[in-house]
């Protein structure tokens, strides 16, 4: 593999500075003409070598979107697309579905070998091979290196990652469960891949964000929590006089935990308000009923609401809806909508906990860079059995395909924005003080603030509703 430091010097001595991007790109293709191609290409004013400055990449627009004011579709994720609980085999065939789509993601830009054919036969011993596969374990040697064990259809092969080598860390981020695939060399005794270069799936470096042909905003907020005797009634009003009187402000979104629900964790009944699950949807539903009725407001639920927790959660039922006004439409957990002709992929984000936990650096305080997480492994929550509950559904519903424009979610009750590649992901905070469990946990939270993100430009904007 050509080394960080190599493509570095080689554009440095043309008198060019060049983006972690353009590095991995040429890597990824292996070819060192790649180089002199891009070189030949440039300007004479260029200092910094962008993705942009790849002769043979031209942007594409991701698909055709509407762009009239103000429409909302529902993509993915509408009411009544999640499916009932089915049996514990159907758990084979959503890992089939995440190997093979994002596999052939990975696909598209490396050929590969199954695992099979890379042990049984002499003729890939010597050559450097890519292999892709799912990541059944992942372990740190006693010396400091990363052993995993990759499964694809046909078998499972351990994967050693030297901690000296370059890319080491983004080695040290891979998860359980996530699609990977790895180019290296087989030891002798094929009893061990000796891995030199890491893929994702990833967002393509080409991906162009679609950018609407009318102005308008979208207001991103999460975790409202109603019924906790946390719930910041004041923030929250002051909230909805400002979103009534900006005209520009086309959607209202929301990302999960609309209501604080009820016997959500032990001893919750002595933080709840309003103590029954009818009248917290009720109170939401009337304050919601006070903003301007040309405001769309969209509501995904998260693991506080009343539908089952594993995902895809279900829209909330028409039960609980009585007072809702027709502006408001009800989604799933996860589900993908078009704004302006902007794709936005919603998702609560649970996994943000399960992430924190197994990737070495991660803080509560910095979420969007979980998010990136996400967009990287192409997968809202790429490991399985853990504080995310994932329903066995036949196609996997948490996989990132297509590429939205924005990706947001909630759940850590802590604002972050992140732009990576086009992509803007916003994770909104809450209308929740810090509780009695966060507080134990050190988790402090940035509530009364709404994320508002200007479409056409894609420009994003916290506003502070806190303090009057
Ligand atoms: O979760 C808000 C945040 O607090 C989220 O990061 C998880 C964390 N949290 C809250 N309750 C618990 C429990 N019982 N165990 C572990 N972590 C927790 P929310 O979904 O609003 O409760
Ligand atoms: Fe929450
Ligand atoms: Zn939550």
């Amino acid at each position: 593999m050509l080394r960080d430091q190599e493509i570095v010097s080689r554009f440095c001595e043309a008198g060019h500075l060049v983006d972690p991007t353009v590095v991995s790109y040429i890597q990824e293709k292996g070819d060192p003409a790649i180089i002199q191609t891009i070189l030949k290409s440039l300007s004479g004013d260029c200092t910094v070598v962008l993705p942009s400055h790849i002769p043979s990449l031209t942007q594409r627009r991701d698909g055709i979107r509407f762009t009239a004011d103000p429409i909302l579709e529902v993509i993915e994720g509408m009411e009544g697309s999640a499916g009932p609980v089915r049996q514990i085999e159907d758990y084979a065939s959503l890992f089939r579905n995440r190997y093979d789509t994002l596999g052939s993601i990975i696909r598209k830009r490396t050929g590969s070998i199954p695992v099979e054919a890379l042990i049984r036969s002499s003729r890939f011993r010597e050559s450097e091979v890519t292999i892709i596969g799912i990541v059944l374990d992942v372990k740190t040697t006693a010396k400091g290196h990363r052993i995993i064990q990759l499964e694809d259809p046909t078998g499972v092969i351990p994967i050693l990652f030297n901690s000296g080598r370059d890319g080491f860390s983004d080695a040290e981020r891979i998860v359980p469960d996530e699609v990977i695939g790895v180019r290296g060399k087989l030891s002798p005794d094929a009893g061990l891949f000796y891995a030199d270069q890491l893929l994702r799936p990833d967002i393509p470096i080409q991906h162009a964000p679609y950018t609407p042909q009318q102005s308008g905003k979208a207001v991103l907020i999460s975790d409202i929590h109603i019924g906790s005797d946390t719930f910041l009634q004041d923030p929250w009003e002051r909230f909805c006089d400002w979103i009534s009187g900006e005209d520009e402000v086309a959607y209202l979104l929301v990302a999960g935990d609309l209501v604080d629900g009820i016997g959500i964790y032990p001893g919750q009944e002595k933080e709840l308000t309003i103590p029954n699950i009818y009248d917290q949807y009720d109170r939401l539903g009337e304050m919601l009923s006070t903003l301007p009725s040309r405001l769309r407001i969209i509501l995904a639920p998260g693991n506080h609401d009343v539908v089952r927790g594993a995902e895809p959660q279900p829209a909330i039922p028409a039960e609980f809806r009585s007072a809702y006004t027709p502006n408001c439409t009800f989604v799933e957990n996860p589900s993908a909508i078009s704004i302006h002709g902007v794709r936005v992929l919603m998702y609560h984000g649970r996994s943000i906990d399960d992430l924190i936990s197994l990737i070495p650096g991660a803080r509560y305080e910095a979420p969007a860079e979980m998010m990136e997480a996400m967009l990287k492994r192409r997968h809202l929550a790429p490991s399985y059995g853990r504080r995310t509950p994932v329903l066995a559904t036949e196609q996997d519903r948490l996989i990132i395909d297509p590429v939205p424009e924005i990706l947001h979610t909630g759940h850590v009750h802590i604002t972050g924005i992140s732009r990576y590649r086009g992509v803007l992901s916003v994770n909104a905070g809450a209308w929740q003080a810090q509780t009695a469990f966060q507080k134990q946990m050190n988790i402090n939270p940035t509530p009364g603030q709404a994320v508002i993100v200007d479409l056409e430009r894609m420009e994003p904007m916290v506003c502070d509703f806190l303090s009057g």
